[in-house]
């Protein structure tokens, strides 16, 4: 039986790549998102370019009923989940702490933290009576560092830290693994969402360096996941190389 993986987030950047990778290599694939065009398009093209099979499934991560609706009751045939990778996310403005807007916080923390949650609670028990599964949570390096103007986001991705290391001790009886993946600079649809749309904003981070794309993410995000299954690669973090932490940049 070929294993199945959830990707949550697969409407764009490194969900979609992620997605895309493991149906390249032949992998069952569950993609989910709000945007029910892009994910409609996505599955087709998954389906006809690797003849693997496709469920998609439209919802956000924030409505706790909708996760439930979904993942928590999947068709049989989907419901073996053998690796869930945790990725729909976003970070919103960027304003010191005294000047922030309320909602643009409670909308990361919602998605970022709550949602990641929700998700993860409709998948495990299955996993953990299987005794088998992995878990990969997409963090990022602003949850390993706070820089100036993004302390709700940060808060928001180390939070998502503390949950892998807590997943990793709690499922530890039942055989899953779980990776957190914390990366750097990546040029995907993240830099334009965090700016509310404003394109040439959204360019500024990616000015003077070779940033990463949402297929250097896949790429490592595949290698954890078809290591042998003895082996765990814990906490990952992923930088372009122009790009030391999470403050430090080589432009030219
Ligand atoms: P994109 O904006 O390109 O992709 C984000 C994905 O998350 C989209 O598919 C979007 O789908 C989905 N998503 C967002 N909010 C929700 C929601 N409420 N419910 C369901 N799906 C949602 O950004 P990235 O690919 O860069 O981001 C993926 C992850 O990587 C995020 O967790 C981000 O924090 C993290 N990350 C990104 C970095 C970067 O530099 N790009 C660096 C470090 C971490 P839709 O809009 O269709 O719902
Ligand atoms: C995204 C990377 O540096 O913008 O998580 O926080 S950063």
């Amino acid at each position: 039986m070929k294993q199945t993986v959830l990707v949550t987030g697969a409407t764009s950047g490194i969900g979609e790549a992620t997605a895309r990778r493991f149906a390249e290599a032949g992998y069952r694939i569950i993609i989910t998102g709000r945007r029910i065009d892009r994910l409609e398009k996505f599955k087709k093209e998954l389906e006809e370019s690797f003849k693997t099979e496709v469920l998609s499934l439209c919802f956000d991560v924030r409505d706790k009923a909708a996760v439930e609706k979904n993942l928590a009751h999947l068709p049989e045939e989907w419901s073996d989940i053998d690796i869930l990778v945790n990725n729909a996310g976003l970070a919103v403005g960027l304003s010191h702490i005294d000047d922030g807007d309320i909602d643009d916080w409670d909308r990361m923390i919602d998605t970022n933290v709550k949602g990641l949650l929700y998700v993860t609670r409709a998948i495990t028990p299955g996993m953990a009576t299987r005794n088998r599964g992995h878990i990969i949570n997409i963090a990022s390096i602003a949850g390993k560092q706070v820089y100036e103007n993004g302390a709700a986001y940060c808060a928001s991705k180390h939070a998502v830290d503390a949950l892998s290391r807590g997943m990793r001790i709690d499922l530890l009886k039942h055989g899953i693994r779980v990776t957190n993946i914390a990366p750097g600079l990546v040029d995907t649809e993240f830099s334009l969402v965090r700016f509310k749309g404003d394109e040439q904003r959204a360019k500024t981070p990616y000015v003077g360096l070779k940033p990463l794309v949402g297929e250097d993410i896949a790429t490592v995000i595949f290698f954890a996941a078809t290591l042998p299954e003895h082996i765990s690669l814990n906490d990952i973090v992923i930088t372009p190389t122009a790009q030391a932490d999470a403050i430090y940049y080589n432009r030219k």
